[in-house]
């Protein structure tokens, strides 16, 4: 593996020096004019706008990363399923909520798959939905506000990769498992895997105007591992696609034992047929236990409910609804193109890229031509499902995006470059190196019937030498090529939040317009709110004390608070009653240990501190909010349990 990267590396830079020589327009032969060239391609100027949007999925950092393109600036990071000291989020009592789970309060997660929401077929940009992977979850977070605004877990599942990916209407977001596992769980050998495990396959249904979800149905399928999918569109519309690996059913040393068969499959599933058949009232209705955790952004508060059951549908149920497609080898990327004709199976270990067609699928299907069955699951032939292949295009195919021009690009990991070929002929039009490594790509618009053309991002595993060292672990790079002419470009190198499998980007005008600057104070309803400073005060409940707290530049209201005694649980609310766009304030109390919190104008935001000395603690606002920032501090003064210094508060006055 070592030789066989760096030879590949080897071969990489010979190719990008040949490369630059080659296009090199300067009369003494260097790279300079080529250099200028591509540098004003990606070039912002100091207070413009990047075109496009990308959102990366920050891998085992739970979060979303959003980028502009071209430039390749990050923009922020949007806290998702870890907890997050930056913002508060997941420390406040507000957030926590959200990371509730059927296994208690889970402070990470490891996300793969971002995917913004579609009308008719194209990217929408109201949300942006993505997986977790190790507790299986869905979050969806608002384009508005940039803020996560509900989180589903998925019962019966383990692993969820093959997920989180849109239908056209953005009727589903589909989540689909890795690993199979016992359904219900329980208590059983692990060698009785083969025929007793089951991969669910979960259909999330999204309420079109609210954008609420709810599992509508899931499918229990054969125990193979789901990793990847992608919905049909356009002509296969209310088709999905998932491919699978490991169809030998192992469950140990997989990388020798579901390496076995020849083909793994494709599966087809027909979501609109289950839809009907479970709107007709079929299915089983299955006790489990899963969290269903939403954000309103009116009182600013999340709660977490536990729900009770899930409907499960087994595919015997309902004829003609799942199939087969056998694929080669170990598939892992599933990717329909945006015609939605051709499916393409990423075959990690196949020496060709397999494409199959949604026409001759259909057909196969009329005319009943089944090469035998699995789990009562028919199979379809091979050949008559191939639309074609790719010959010999590269070494590890993972992935495959699309220009909407007619053109497919396909990530080779381990010759690690992008092929661009030709969908209808196979014909390999070009190829570029990538450093290194390479896992996913993206095209604005990847998942879509209608890409944005002109900009590929390809994302890499091995950072290596493209920046200054920083120890042992580099952060991931991505690289920007201009697909706009017949060869790709390199433009540009940037680094990575955590592990970026997968992202979503859109042109920026949709998203830009819609953006919220404030959160509107009135429209506040947070039950501990502090609208003006005469609603701010100290509520002693039992050993609970409740600080309803305004902050406006550049003061806390109170900023002298007594009679809090050592064993108290202390809730400090704040209400941010400012008004104008992107003047947060923060608050942090000393040996506070829930985090600071960040508040957004006309938002309350509430911390938990409990004291463990006796003494006069300051808090302060954490974020440099005006000239006089550093003036904006208070004191809390915490006495002995048996004290009886009397509960006040004051602002502007002594304490007498
Ligand atoms: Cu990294 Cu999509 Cu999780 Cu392939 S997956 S690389
Ligand atoms: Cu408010 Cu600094």
């Amino acid at each position: 593996m070592k030789n066989l990267i760096s030879s590949t590396i080897a071969i990489a830079i010979v190719l990008a020096t040949f490369t630059s020589c080659n296009n090199s327009e300067s009369s003494n032969g260097k790279s300079g004019a080529l250099s200028s060239n591509v540098a004003e391609k990606v070039y912002v100027a100091p207070g413009e706008y990047d075109s496009h949007y990308a959102f990366l999925s920050g891998g085992y950092s739970g979060n979303l990363t959003v980028y502009g393109l071209p430039s390749g600036r990050m923009f922020k990071e949007i806290p998702v399923f870890s907890q997050f000291p930056t913002s508060g989020y997941g420390y406040s009592e507000e957030t926590k909520p959200m990371l509730n789970t059927s296994h208690g309060f889970i402070p990470w997660g490891d996300s793969h798959h971002p995917d913004i929401s579609q009308t008719k077929g194209e990217i929408d940009g109201r949300f942006i939905f993505i997986n977790e992977n190790n507790t299986p979850r869905i979050a969806k977070i608002d384009l508005k506000t940039f803020e996560t605004t509900e989180i589903i877990e998925v019962p019966n599942s383990a692993g969820n990769h093959s997920s989180s990916f849109v239908t056209e209407n953005t009727e589903y977001v589909v989540a689909g498992t890795r690993f199979s596992v016992p359904v219900p769980q329980r208590d059983m050998p692990i060698k009785e895997y083969k025929g007793n495990f089951k991969g669910a396959l979960s259909f999330i249904s999204v309420e079109p105007e609210t954008g609420n979800m709810d599992i509508k149905f899931q499918v229990l399928m054969p125990g193979f591992n789901y990793d990847l999918s992608h919905p049909g569109r356009g002509k296969s519309h209310g088709w999905f696609f998932f491919t699978t690996y490991n169809t030998e059913e192992a469950s140990t040393l997989l990388e020798v034992n579901a390496s076995q068969n020849d083909k793994d499959f494709i599966a087809a599933i027909n979501w609109k047929k289950i839809e009907a058949y479970v709107n007709a009232g079929g299915g089983t209705m299955m006790p489990t236990n899963y969290a269903h955790n939403v954000y309103d952004e009116h009182t600013h508060m999340a709660t977490s409910t536990m729900k009770k059951e899930v409907r499960v549908v087994n595919p015997s149920e309902v004829p003609g609804a799942v199939y087969f497609l056998p694929t080669p080898k170990s598939p892992h990327g599933c990717d329909v193109d945006p015609s939605g004709e051709y499916i393409v199976g990423n075959g990690k270990l196949s020496a060709n890229l397999t494409v199959h067609s949604f026409t001759k699928m259909l057909d196969a299907i009329e005319k009943e031509k089944f090469a035998g069955e699995a789990y009562g699951i028919p199979i379809l032939n091979f050949e008559d499902v191939l639309a074609g292949s790719v010959e010999q295009p590269g070494l590890g195919p993972l992935h495959t995006e699309f220009d909407g021009k007619g053109n497919a690009y396909t990530t080779f990991f381990i010759s690690s470059e992008v092929v661009k070929w030709k969908l209808g002929t196979w014909e390999v039009l070009d190829r570029q190196p990538t450093f290194y490594s390479v896992g996913h790509l993206t095209i604005p618009g990847g998942n879509s019937g209608k890409p944005q053309g002109k900009y590929m991002f390809a994302m890499n595993k091995i950072t290596k030498d493209r920046y200054l060292p920083t120890g042992p672990e580099m952060e991931h790079s991505a690289q920007l090529y201009d697909i706009s002419g017949d060869k790709m470009e390199l433009l540009l190198d940037f680094p990575t939040h955590g592990e970026p499998h997968y992202a979503a980007a859109m042109r920026a005008d949709l998203i830009k317009e819609r953006s919220q600057k404030i959160y509107n104070l009135e429209d506040n309803k947070h039950p501990y709110a502090a609208k003006t400073d005469a609603d701010t005060k100290v509520v002693r409940k039992g050993n609970e004390v409740h600080i309803y707290m305004t902050t406006i530049r550049s003061h806390f209201s109170p900023d002298n608070i007594e009679g809090v005694k050592l064993g108290d649980k202390v809730y400090f609310h704040l209400t941010n009653l400012e008004q104008d766009f992107d003047v947060p304030h923060g608050f942090a109390v000393l040996g506070q240990n829930s985090s600071e919190l960040l508040v957004m104008p006309g938002q309350t935001k509430s911390s938990v501190w409990e004291p463990t000395k006796v003494g006069v603690w300051p808090f302060y606002c954490t974020d440099f909010c005006s000239a006089l920032h550093q003036e904006m501090q208070g004191y809390i003064r915490v006495s002995p349990a048996d004290s009886d210094v009397p509960l006040k508060w004051s602002l502007g006055e002594d304490i007498e």
